[in-house]
């Protein structure tokens, strides 16, 4: 199984969405805060090509943010992405 990394801001209301997304999921995930982090948030918008947190990745896969884990979850794709 992959291993889930959600990149967040303090004060991000998607961010608590998408973290709570994940626990009704009951997934395990690493929480990054790039909140102080400049260089975390340069690399963040190189890897992924958006300026937006929250930011997830299942190991260095950029899934997006809550909108696309949403949307995933909703259409059943969350375990085949996991899957190693
Ligand atoms: N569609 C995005 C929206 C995310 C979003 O708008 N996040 C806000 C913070 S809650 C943001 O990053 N705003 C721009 C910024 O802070 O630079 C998602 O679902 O994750």
């Amino acid at each position: 199984m992959k291993k889930v990394t959600i990149y967040t801001t303090t004060y991000c209301g998607y961010c608590s969405a998408a973290k709570k997304l994940l626990e009704k999921q009951k997934l395990a995930f690493t929480e990054i805060d790039v909140t102080t982090d400049a260089s975390k948030r340069t690399w963040l918008v190189e890897k992924t090509g958006q300026r937006t947190v929250p930011q997830i990745f299942f190991d260095d896969i950029s899934i997006g943010g809550f909108t696309d884990l949403s949307e995933i979850i909703s259409k059943n794709k969350l375990l085949s992405l996991l899957d190693d």
